[in-house]
């Protein structure tokens, strides 16, 4: 039986730009990613509106808890990105993303947040790298 385990992303997105954490530790460590919620806030920034622009539920064969994911866009924020313990943050121009140290799902999704638009998505993953069945679609409205 699969149990569900809601999480959020947040993507600081500014023309051109889009800001990146390296994660130090814990799931998904050594990668480039959005933040958590709490992760935001130990980067230093805080932000008025989320947009939210998705929701994509991950599989991990072997594995009971299904990921929800729900993913939000900030395009304003105050503070200064600071690292943390958990979170290395960094700007990334939006032609240089380094999809290469992401998560294999974002290659996919990216392109529709940096177009604005708006998408729900299923990814079953092998390991923390192979997918091997998604699901992805852009919808009116999440
Ligand atoms: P914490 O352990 O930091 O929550 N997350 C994913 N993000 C992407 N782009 N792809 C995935 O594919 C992800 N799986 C989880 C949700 C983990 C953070 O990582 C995100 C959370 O923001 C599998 O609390």
């Amino acid at each position: 039986m699969l149990t569900d385990k809601l999480l959020t992303l947040v993507l600081v997105v500014q023309p051109g730009r889009v800001l990146l954490g390296m994660k130090k530790r814990g799931f998904g460590a050594g990668k480039w990613n959005g933040f958590g919620g709490k992760l935001l806030e130990e980067s230093g920034l805080t932000v008025d509106t989320l947009h939210k622009i998705g929701n994509i539920k991950f599989e991990f064969i072997g594995e009971t808890e299904l990921l929800d994911v729900h993913i939000f866009r900030a395009d304003t924020y105050k503070g200064v990105p600071t690292e943390s313990d958990e979170m290395r943050p960094q700007w990334f121009d939006t032609d240089k993303i380094p999809f290469i140290q992401m998560w294999a799902d974002d290659v996919l999704w990216f392109p529709l947040m940096l177009q604005k638009k708006t998408f729900l998505g299923y990814f079953k993953f092998h390991g923390h790298d192979v997918i091997v069945e998604h699901k992805l679609e852009e919808v009116v409205d999440v």
